[in-house]
């Protein structure tokens, strides 16, 4: 299951495993992409794709949806939380709050809705895998990235403490930390200013998708006994949250 899946990197993980025979719970509030990727990877291999649309900020959406779901497909083996966004980048003292309002309930609210739904499952099965889509942005913080930087700290913090309550039950935690990745999510931060966006990529080589997705992929086909915690990928321009080299 793979939240966030009809774009950048969520989308690029659902290419990613359904290519590795996957069946696949796609999950995004735009239904029209939600149904053209089920159709494309339906077509492309001998795998399900069952899509779900809903606001991961809906408590009560998330909940009818994921109890909605027919039991074979509560089996979930493999979590990729990974819904969320930026939106704005101001310092504190200027920053909206609307926007502060919507990263915290989509990227840690969001998370706990969703994961709150699935892990008892994976606890009655006494197995399963979630990945947690952090940021470096959890790991450093950059001028006026704040409510952002702030709500990937906590992604990172609820990794950590996931992992450790899920250990009875043989569930890994995967927490991935990524760079700057060239997909919507600028668009998103700059609500529809493109020419800002692609700024933010310009002189040096960003992540895809796809790099994260691979990332993912190998972690989640590894042996039972064998979890990868913790990872923090960033383009070869990046040292970490703030410090890039750049061409320009
Ligand atoms: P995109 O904007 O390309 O994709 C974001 C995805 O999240 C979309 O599928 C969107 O679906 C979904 N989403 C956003 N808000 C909601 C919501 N309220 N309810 C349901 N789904 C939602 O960005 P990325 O692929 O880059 O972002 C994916 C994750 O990776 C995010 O958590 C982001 O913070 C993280 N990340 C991104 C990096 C980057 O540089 N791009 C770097 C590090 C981490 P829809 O709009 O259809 O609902
Ligand atoms: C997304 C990457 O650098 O915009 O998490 O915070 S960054």
């Amino acid at each position: 299951m793979i939240t966030g899946a009809t774009s950048g990197i969520g989308k690029a993980c659902a290419q990613q495993f359904a290519a590795g025979g996957y069946d696949l719970i796609l999950t995004g509030r735009r239904e029209e992409r939600l149904l053209a990727l089920k159709q494309e990877l339906e077509q492309a291999g001998d795998i399900q794709i069952h899509t779900l649309c809903f606001d991961v900020r809906d408590r009560e959406a998330v909940h009818a949806a994921l109890e909605g779901l027919p039991a074979a497909w509560k089996k979930i083996a493999v979590l990729i939380n990974n819904a969320g966004l930026a939106a704005g980048l101001a310092s504190v003292s200027e920053g909206d709050i609307d926007d502060w309002e919507v990263m915290i309930d989509t990227n840690l609210k969001g998370l706990l809705y969703v994961s709150r739904q699935v892990l008892p499952w994976m606890q009655a099965g006494k197995k399963g895998h979630v990945f947690n889509i952090g940021s470096t942005a959890g790991k450093g913080v950059y001028p006026n990235g704040n409510v952002y930087c702030a709500t990937k700290h906590a992604v990172d913090a609820l990794s950590k403490a996931m992992r450790i309550d899920l250990l009875p039950y043989g569930i890994k935690v995967t927490a991935i930390h990524p760079g700057a990745v060239e997909t919507e999510f600028s668009l998103v931060r700059f609500k529809g200013d493109a020419q800002k966006a692609e700024a933010v990529y310009k002189g040096f080589v960003p992540l895809e998708g796809k790099d994260v997705a691979e990332i993912v992929f190998f972690c989640a086909g590894l042996p039972p006994h064998v979890c990868i915690n913790d990872l923090v990928v960033t383009s070869t321009a990046q040292a970490d949250a703030h410090y890039f080299h750049k061409l320009i």
